[in-house]
């Protein structure tokens, strides 16, 4: 297993994040990938490689490129503007209102927000372009003939749409892995998303193409973020119908049943003809995080590994949540083992 780890993750470091009516300490955090790389250390995993220094080249074909452009300069126009705190949309264009991208950066930033939880800050940008090389570097580590790479891509990406950020999320690394795969080769290939969270930005990257299959296992959006997307009956439009399935699940799923949805997803996945999986990697499933409700302990995420890796696909997983708990580190471990078993 190849891993691939930038310290340029520390340059997102926000100080605010909207949550239950205040301004909180983020929960999507530099010691979160911190730890995961003591713990990966620690079990053993010693090929850590810097990714390369990869452009917006690929990320461009997934996503607007006038969005890349906003995130590369929204600190500025922000700071321009004469404000102090963090970047926040606070106002947006919901249903009845006009998609045309305003001027003003406080109308822009609202416009390419799909949620008010992430506060963009100085480095933000560079920090999601570090995570995105991460990805493309692992792609490239199949594309190269191996199996197995973890891209420990931080901040996360799966809810990064085409023009939309939120949810922690920048620019969307499991979509650009997977665009990577398809331009060096591959015809068909998966994204399999197993965070907590419904992967709300993969599924709109691809809901209309048919050389992509996504799969997203998730809580229920009556319950959980995203809210607003991740219902089973979202299947993919266009050639992209029947190449998107989602797998709703309510609060306190346990492991037996969160592990059938999977091998129902890794089916579909095979029956589709992937060539190879890209691993959304949440471990927010995790019992004990502090923002999720599913009941998956430690152990488990060694079977999840297992499953995945008997499919017999290359798999290129990259990070994306879990949080506050010291357990994050194990179970991310725990998956890339049973991947290897
Ligand atoms: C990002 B990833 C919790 C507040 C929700 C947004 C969660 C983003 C999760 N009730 N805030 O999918 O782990
Ligand atoms: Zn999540």
């Amino acid at each position: 297993m190849r891993v691939i780890y930038s310290e340029d993750h520390k340059l997102r470091d926000a100080r605010t994040e909207l949550y239950a009516g205040q301004l909180v300490t983020p929960f999507e955090a530099p010691f979160r990938a911190e730890w995961i790389l003591a713990a990966l250390k620690e079990a053993g995993f010693r090929d850590i490689v810097a990714p390369d220094a990869h452009g917006q080249e690929t990320a461009r074909k997934v996503h607007d490129p006038a969005y890349l452009d906003f995130l590369a300069t929204v600190w500025e126009r922000w700071v321009a503007a004469g404000f102090t705190g963090e970047a926040i949309a606070n106002s947006f264009p919901v249903r009845r209102t006009s998609q045309r991208v305003p001027d003003n950066i406080v109308g822009a930033i609202g416009h390419y927000a799909n949620a008010a939880d992430t506060s963009i800050t100085k480095g933000s940008y560079e920090a999601a372009i570090a995570s995105m090389r991460c990805a493309v570097t692992g792609a490239d580590w199949l594309n190269a003939g191996n199996r197995f790479a973890f891209a420990l891509c931080r901040p996360p990406g799966h809810h990064a749409g085409i023009d939309l950020f939120g949810g922690y999320c920048f620019i969307n690394n499991s979509g650009v892995a997977a665009q990577r795969l398809l331009d060096r080769g591959a015809q068909k290939v998966a994204v399999l998303d197993v965070d907590f969270h419904h992967g709300n930005g993969t599924q709109d990257l691809f809901y209309h193409r048919g050389d992509v299959f996504t799969a997203s296992l998730h809580g229920d959006p009556m319950h959980a973020f995203p809210y607003f997307l991740g219902h089973a009956d979202e299947q993919g439009e266009g050639e992209g119908t029947g190449a998107n399935r989602n797998y709703p699940m309510p609060p306190h799923t346990p492991w037996h049943v969160w592990s059938s949805a999977l091998a129902d997803a890794l089916a579909r996945i095979k029956t589709f003809g992937a060539e190879a999986i890209v691993l959304a990697l949440g471990v927010d499933t995790f019992e004990r995080d502090p923002i999720s409700f599913f009941q998956l302990k430690s152990e488990d995420f060694i079977r999840m590994g297992e499953m995945i890796s008997a499919a017999g696909l290359p798999v290129v997983t990259c990070m994306e949540g879990g949080y506050g708990v010291p357990e994050i580190g194990l179970n991310v471990a725990n998956v890339l083992k049973g991947l290897e078993a």
